[in-house]
């Protein structure tokens, strides 16, 4: 089986929000693979560049001149080549010339193409014989902020994770019932609401945070009671999206917090819904923020997403300062999976949890839900329906049918 890369090419295809992104397909001997860049809405300012200056023509030509030839005749199967190779030949270190889209695609593509040609599934490839371990899915019930053009709630995102599963297809389904029956209580809440779901199929109705908070807990506890399993509550609150350089602006709310009531905000979400997941609370390069809030939360999942942006040195520095408990990654944000690796094992060095995350513009793709296994990450978060959501959720179901009785479920 030789996994020898002989051939590569790059397309355009749609996200789930009709954006355009790039596919890429690698051929080796004896195999092959592909897959696709997702896309942020509200993306962290030290993520790597999506594309290059003159968009998906100038990402496409740039794959063409400088990627195809140059990843020929490089071993798939070595990641770190292959993702060696992108670095060299874009030479920017934050992708600026060939864009992270292309760096990405490519990356992930080539870890299909040696998966496919070793005839293994990919989490096998990318995380070895340790790889057994099912992640928490983190579901998107209701959703605000950037991600429904600022007309709900200010905060992002509002999430249920189920916390004690017997299996992955119960903690799907139990996250789907909370989703369906929150809509119950959404109607009484705000009488107008036609039904409208954002990019990650939350519901987006005009309601405060609390309201949502309040629907989700009620929701929760019915769906809890029903199946016998605990669910808890989470908040990304996608804290740079509110930050005007001094204070957070709460549009809807008609408020003004500075960092210190900002601080007592989420202290007081923690403590008054138990939230056992808090995301992005403060701005991106509020490390200060974050480490105070963490030494008061520590049992709580305090996570990073626009303040690391999956990259090993702000990661690292969030380790020493003890900003967070938790890391998201997102491949994409950093544009190869071994760097995304990388970030994982700084991660972990801190006694981190991991959180493998999706984009609020992704694809049919399930490449994340092999991601995830491979990084032994406790949670996956992927949105909640659509066909780009559940396919990532309908991919974890089917690894833990294939795992047997040697998987397991993730617990926090
Ligand atoms: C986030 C993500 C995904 P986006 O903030 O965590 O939910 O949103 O992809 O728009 O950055
Ligand atoms: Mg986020």
């Amino acid at each position: 089986m030789d996994t020898t890369i002989e051939e590569l090419l790059a397309r355009r295809i749609l996200t789930g929000r009709g954006d355009q992104t790039i596919e890429v397909e690698v051929y080796t001997a004896d195999g092959f693979g592909k897959a696709a860049a997702p896309a942020g809405a509200s993306k962290g300012k030290h993520e790597v560049a999506f594309l290059p200056e003159g968009g998906i023509d100038a990402a496409l030509s740039a794959f063409e001149r400088l990627v195809s030839p140059e990843l020929a005749g490089v071993d798939a199967a070595e990641q770190y080549a292959v993702d060696g190779k992108l670095e060299e030949v874009d030479g920017t270190g934050r992708f600026e010339r060939i864009g992270g889209a292309v760096a990405i695609a490519v990356s992930m593509a080539a870890a299909r193409a040696a998966a496919n040609t070793l005839g293994i599934p990919l989490f096998r490839h990318l995380g070895g014989a340790p790889a057994r371990t099912l992640p928490l899915p983190l579901g998107n019930a209701i959703g605000g902020g950037k991600h429904s053009r600022g007309l709900g709630p200010d905060l992002q995102e509002f999430l249920v994770i189920p916390l004690n599963p017997p299996d992955i297809a119960t903690a799907v389904l139990a996250n789907l019932e909370v989703h369906k029956r929150a809509l119950k209580y959404i109607v009484k809440a705000d009488p107008h609401f036609t039904g409208g779901k954002n990019d990650e199929g939350a519901w987006t109705p005009r309601i405060s945070a609390e309201t949502a908070l309040k629907i989700l807990k009620e929701s929760a506890a019915e769906v809890s009671k029903e199946i016998g399993v605990e669910i808890g509550l989470g908040v990304d609150a996608a804290a740079s999206s509110l930050w005007n350089g001094s204070k957070y602006v709460y549009q809807n709310e008609g408020k003004e917090r500075g960092p210190r009531e900002q601080l007592e905000y989420m202290a007081r979400l923690l403590d008054e819904f138990g939230l056992v997941y808090l995301e992005d609370p403060f701005h991106e390069d509020d490390f200060q923020s974050f480490a105070e809030l963490t030494s008061r939360f520590k049992d709580r999942l305090i996570v990073g997403d626009d303040l690391y942006v999956t990259n090993a040195a702000r990661i690292e520095r969030g380790g020493r300062e003890g900003a967070t408990t938790a890391a998201l990654i997102k491949p994409d944000q950093t544009g190869t999976l071994t760097r995304a690796h990388e970030a994982v094992k700084t991660a972990r060095r801190y006694g981190m949890r991991i959180v493998v995350s999706h984009r609020s513009g992704d694809t049919e793709y399930d490449t994340l839900a092999h991601i995830a296994v491979a990084f032994g990450a406790e949670v996956i978060k992927t949105g909640i329906v659509g066909g780009e959501r559940t396919a990532k959720l309908n991919e974890l179901i089917r690894i833990g049918d294939y795992l047997g009785k040697w998987g397991r479920i993730s617990s926090l």
